[in-house]
């Protein structure tokens, strides 16, 4: 390990992420750059999902198509298509040997067997967003694969834990496209600048306030929350914080991020595990949050620290500010 592994980006803002990815690579001396490689495959993925999405309205992609996800939720066209383009440049990149996604049931194996890494991913979040145009996001986690190189993968692989993951991030498909990602030391944000076909470094080692005044849920289900989320929710609305919600959660997230805020997805009795999933949405975003100074839970533990069953399994979540997520605890 070399000296400067760990120390503070240097890198200015305006820096390409290959560059970027290279310098970081070359900061770990025995690196072999099959994790830099993976991620560029993300960004490029990224990069087509991107034209996917900003010409829906157009060619046709919106609406549904017209079967059903895993979830037993309704696919829409562009679902489909993120999930085949991801899949795609991963297994074309050659370091994935599997990925699990939220589109599909079972572990999809690439074939690359030598691969190291295993991802599991949420292509496109949010995907009730597509057709009017509102924010939506790709979230992925990475492990390094626990079965021996050359074998085929198996389910182990993807249930290590969120304290396991090597790097995770998402993609934020906005007002700009962001790719937000870290290998574990800082979280980093890049601007996708659509004339040149490159991620530019725009936000660097990004830190959360440590308290805000935002906070996120769907209060159609307020109703059906606990009495400790209800008084939570309460002092929220005494203190005139600002409601936001997207329903993407990627948008949600990204927002309070930058801004100071929490955002909750209890569970109901329509969802009593809550509905979000643990390996492709809350493990990625909750590896992100602990870099940032943000704590993510549910009603019992961190969210890294919650054991994997199965691979879609789901649980409440709450994510933001450490301070406004501590309150949150204190009245459980
Ligand atoms: P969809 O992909 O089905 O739109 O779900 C999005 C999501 O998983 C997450 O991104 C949102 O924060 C949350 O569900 C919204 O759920 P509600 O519509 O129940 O509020």
């Amino acid at each position: 390990m070399s000296t400067n592994e760990n120390t503070p980006q240097v890198l200015p803002v305006g820096t390409t992420l290959d560059r970027y990815i290279m310098h970081r690579q070359y900061a770990f001396a025995f690196a072999t750059g099959e994790l830099s490689q993976l991620l560029r495959d993300i960004a490029l993925a990224g990069k087509i999902v991107h034209r996917e999405v900003n010409r829906a309205g157009l060619i046709d992609l919106g609406g549904e198509a017209g079967q059903q996800n895993v979830q037993g939720e309704n696919q829409q066209k562009l679902d489909v298509i993120a999930d085949v383009r991801f899949r795609r440049a991963l297994t074309n990149g050659g370091e994935v040997c599997a990925l699990i996604s939220e589109e599909e049931e079972g572990i999809i194996f690439t074939g690359n067997n030598k691969g190291k890494y295993v991802i599991a991913i949420d292509p496109l979040d949010g995907s009730s967003n597509i057709d009017v145009n509102v924010s939506i996001g790709t979230i992925f986690s990475i492990y390094r694969r626990v079965t021996p190189v050359d074998t085929e993968p198996t389910i182990e692989d993807f249930m290590q834990g969120g304290q396991e993951q090597v790097a995770a991030g998402y993609i934020l498909f906005g007002s700009s496209t962001m790719l937000v990602y870290t290998t574990g030391h800082s979280v980093n944000g890049f601007t996708y600048d659509s004339s040149l076909g490159e991620f530019i470094l725009s936000h660097p080692n990004i830190k959360s306030p440590k308290n805000g005044s935002i906070y996120s849920y769907n209060d159609g289900n307020l109703d059906d929350f606990s009495e400790p989320i209800k008084k939570y929710l309460s002092a929220c609305r005494e203190r005139q914080y600002s409601a936001r919600y997207i329903g993407s959660l990627v948008a949600d997230f990204h927002r309070n991020l930058l801004k100071g805020g929490i955002y909750l997805y209890p569970s109901t009795p329509k969802n009593p595990d809550g509905k979000l999933r643990l390996l492709y949405e809350c493990y990625p975003l909750a590896f992100i949050a602990g870099i940032t100074g943000c704590l993510a839970v549910n009603d019992t533990e961190a969210i890294l620290n919650i054991k994997p069953t199965s691979m879609h399994q789901r649980t409440p979540f709450y994510i933001g500010a450490p301070e406004m997520v501590e309150e949150l605890m204190g009245h459980f």
